[in-house]
């Protein structure tokens, strides 16, 4: 049997599935889980990259012990961030997307680069987190200096595990630096924007072998999670799909880039997928209601909370995509103030959250249409929020569209997939 282990890593846990064909589908077994988060130190927000390494490992171990003859692992994670490198040694701390270090450059960044010029070479969103930014940010701070490269993150974990330094395609597009046209890093950004040309090496795709650790080949995945999320995405024909997760990326897959000004005004990103464009539009996603839940009711089950949330009749909504929701102290503050009055209760907020979500992902599919020409009826939704049977409810009545809600560990599954076609050698 061809087993291979996907290792799937979110920004509040992590894990390790082991997954190999059985007739004309997948089968798999989870060995493994962890959980991660966001991690402050001295101030700023970080990831603790050695116990990400850590629990990599313990997993691995873990998924041996069953399955002696694992013959790939891959690793996936959110995008963005990554690691600096000097000398084969990573420069900490690792920041996570939602510190506001950059804050204090974008305005530098596009006095270098106008966004519109940017987004005409990229075809990417504007997200103040975009690793341009941040390595901007750590120019200015000096940080760069003492760097010779970075990696990504889920390239720094299988470098920790195999000694090789990659860059993969898909994780690479939303650093915001990597040309729609050529598919590699885009010299032009770079040089204006004063970025070591040496940190930008080729990039490889989704299915190479860049090494082996305890003589299982370590092969390069979709490592953007979503890119893995698209490609485990079981779909009849070409239809949109919404990964739903601590974000919600909504999209669809496309043949090349669709870059146009109205993409660009509705912040609509073209990332790269496992052989295909994907047109996807960032939402605020669960992180809303996970952050209501740890401040208001944490030992609330999610069901409980959900069924209350249905029955209220609060019904004021919020733009989910308002940047106040981004990353704010207290996520109930937030809500309070973009809301004429506060919900009289808990429920109300989640009440809020799920129906202000609809109406984004509405908006959302009406762009989509408009942008790309083409019209669809079905609309796929995958990851932990597909298990949102309320808000699954809600988004089919909101789009038109019918839903199939899918709660499969879709990541892991494209992780998978990969590696059970994928076996090119660097
Ligand atoms: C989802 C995700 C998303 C990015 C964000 C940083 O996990 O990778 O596609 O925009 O994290």
């Amino acid at each position: 049997m061809h087993y291979v282990l996907a290792i799937d890593i979110g920004a509040s846990s992590g894990r390790h599935i082991v997954g190999w064909r059985e007739g004309s589908g997948i089968r798999t077994e989870e060995v493994y889980r962890f959980p991660n988060g966001i991690t402050e130190q001295d101030g700023s927000l970080t990831w603790d990259t050695d116990a990400l390494l850590f629990h990599v490992k313990a997993g691995i171990d873990k998924a041996l012990e069953k399955y002696p003859s694992i013959q790939s692992l891959s690793i996936d994670t959110w995008a963005v961030d990554y690691v600096l490198m000097n000398g084969g040694s990573p420069v900490l701390p690792c920041y996570a997307y939602r510190d506001s270090r950059t804050e204090a450059v974008i305005g530098e960044v596009h006095e270098k680069m106008p966004f519109p010029e940017l987004y005409r070479r990229t075809g990417i969103q504007y997200q103040p987190f975009n690793t341009l930014y941040q390595l901007y940010a750590d120019k200015v701070s000096g940080r760069l200096d003492q760097a010779d490269g970075f990696l990504m993150i889920p390239e720094y974990l299988m470098y920790r595990l195999c000694g090789a330094e990659s860059h993969e395609y898909t994780n690479a597009t939303t650093t915001g630096l990597v040309s729609a046209e050529t598919g590699e890093y885009d010299p032009g950004i770079i040089s204006v924007l004063g970025l070591p040309a040496r940190f930008f090496g080729p990039l490889r795709q989704p299915g190479t072998v860049i090494g082996e650790y305890r003589g299982i080949r370590v092969m390069l995945c979709a490592t953007h999670d979503t890119g893995s999320a698209v490609e485990g995405i079981p779909m009849e024909g070409c239809q949109p799909y919404i990964s739903s997760g601590t974000w919600s990326l909504l999209g669809v897959k496309t043949e090349r880039p669709v870059i146009t000004e109205a993409g660009r005004l509705a912040n609509w990103s073209n990332e790269g997928g496992a052989g295909y464009n994907r047109y996807q539009k960032n939402i605020m996603g669960m992180w809303l209601m996970n952050r209501l839940r740890a401040e208001l009711c944490p030992d609330r089950p999610w069901d409980e909370i959900m069924a209350e949330a249905a029955e209220k009749h609060f019904d004021h909504l919020v733009d989910v995509n308002d940047p106040v929701f981004l990353a704010p102290e207290s996520m109930k503050a937030a809500f309070d103030s973009r809301l004429p009055h506060p919900p009289r209760c808990i429920a109300g907020y989640f009440r809020c959250a799920c129906r202000s979500l609809a109406d984004g992902y509405r908006r959302a599919v009406e762009e989509m249409e408009q942008n790309t020409g083409r019209r669809y009826d079905r609309l796929y939704i995958v990851g932990g929020g597909a298990k949102n049977t309320y808000l699954n409810r809600l988004t089919e009545e909101s789009t038109g569209k019918q839903v199939t809600a899918l709660p499969i560990e879709a990541t892991a599954l494209g992780n998978i997939r990969i590696q059970l076609k994928g076996g090119t050698d660097t």
